[in-house]
């Protein structure tokens, strides 16, 4: 007798297609976007993976073989991305942390009612040392008439995404999205270049063991910052000690915690009074991510979906990940600890 394994085999494209069905009214529209952000997946993947050997094939002076000048790998992912949704009539225009303004579908192309706003490789200055990188997006709809994207269409906030997502360049490429079903993980298999269900329906731990966190930054924390970063880990006696893990490429960082359970956290600091990730192209669709596993994601003091932007490229404080220890970050920042009074105030 033959005998098959548990689990079913099921592409991205398959799955996208099942979950579209779950909307009777939907045009297939959103479904073309996601299918041509999974080959932008592989497009990049490929690119990463022979990252370290840019210098060996390409010659001195940024000039590779071919006589043209190298780009850099952030360049090349914007440029995969941006051309392998642009021509597809589903778009409106385009938002790249890359790209300082609002990209444009082409005159010839057709406009779409959906808006795509993206960082195209995150972390991209630990690619040089071998360390996973991503590419994270997020979809809204169109909101204004006219045929093009416009400002105002790229400035909603959070919680009107209809999809968001993220690519893991790790040791396996791996693509997670949400259009608000849950969140769901897929595997890209390299020997048929299709990305493969992995991880349905993801549920990150209420609690988490793991705090990511750039603690080097700690002298220019408020106090109530540090205090709650001393709680995670347990130094005020108030909580099991979580232990430290911070890759400091935000991708990896979050989906460690998102399958393992975690807190990532930016804090704003004295230099970086804003904190330093962007809420158009990291914070939003991490967000509606952690949000569709169970988790939560604020600034402090906001659930970070619920932050109406006022530019496209604000950055935004963050702290993101299980759901008891995000609720930590909002009750002890709203209660900020009393900062200490200069002796001449007093
Ligand atoms: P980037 O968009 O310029 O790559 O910067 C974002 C990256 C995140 O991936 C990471 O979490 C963070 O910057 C690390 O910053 P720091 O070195 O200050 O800890
Ligand atoms: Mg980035």
């Amino acid at each position: 007798m033959v005998k098959h394994t548990a689990t079913s085999v099921v592409t991205i494209e398959r799955y996208i297609i099942e979950q579209e069905k779950l909307h009777p009214e939907a045009t297939g529209e959103l479904s073309g976007i996601l299918y041509d952000l999974a080959l932008a997946a592989k497009m990049i993947a490929n690119k990463v993976r022979s990252a370290g050997l840019a210098d060996i094939l390409g010659a001195t002076d940024d000039i590779n073989v071919q006589g043209e000048v190298q780009q850099k790998l952030d360049v090349i992912a914007n440029e995969i991305i941006v051309k392998a949704v642009d021509h597809g009539g589903r778009l409106c225009a385009m938002a790249s942390e890359e790209e300082p303004e609002i990209i444009q579908i082409p005159d010839n192309f057709r406009c779409g009612k959906y808006c795509l706003l993206f960082d195209p490789l995150d972390g991209s200055s630990n690619i040089d040392v071998n360390v996973p990188v991503g590419t994270i997006f997020s979809v809204v709809r169109k909101i204004t008439r006219g045929a093009r994207g416009e400002m105002e269409d790229m400035l909603q906030p959070g919680r009107r995404q209809v999809a968001s997502g993220y690519v893991i360049y790790g040791s396996s490429t791996m693509l997670v999205y949400t259009t608000g079903q849950g969140a769901h993980g897929f595997t890209l298999d390299p020997s048929i270049g299709e990305f493969l269900l992995s991880h349905p329906n993801i549920r990150i731990p209420q609690m988490g063991r793991y705090l990511s966190v750039n603690d080097s930054y700690e002298r220019l924390w408020d106090d109530n910052v540090r205090g709650l970063m001393r709680r995670y880990r347990g130094l005020d006696g108030e909580r099991t000690p979580m232990s430290v893990r911070y890759v400091g490429s935000l991708v990896a960082d979050f989906h460690r915690n998102l399958l393992g359970g975690g807190l990532f956290a930016y804090p704003a600091n004295k230099k970086s009074p804003k904190g330093k990730l962007r809420l158009l192209y990291e914070a939003n669709p991490l967000a509606f991510i952690v949000e569709q596993a169970g988790g939560a994601a604020t600034n402090g003091g906001k659930r970070i979906l619920d932050i109406e932007p006022a530019d496209l490229h604000q950055r935004t404080p963050l702290y993101i990940g299980s759901k008891l220890d995000v609720e930590m970050a909002t009750s002890m920042l709203a209660n900020p600890v009393p900062e200490e009074q200069p002796l001449a105030a007093r």
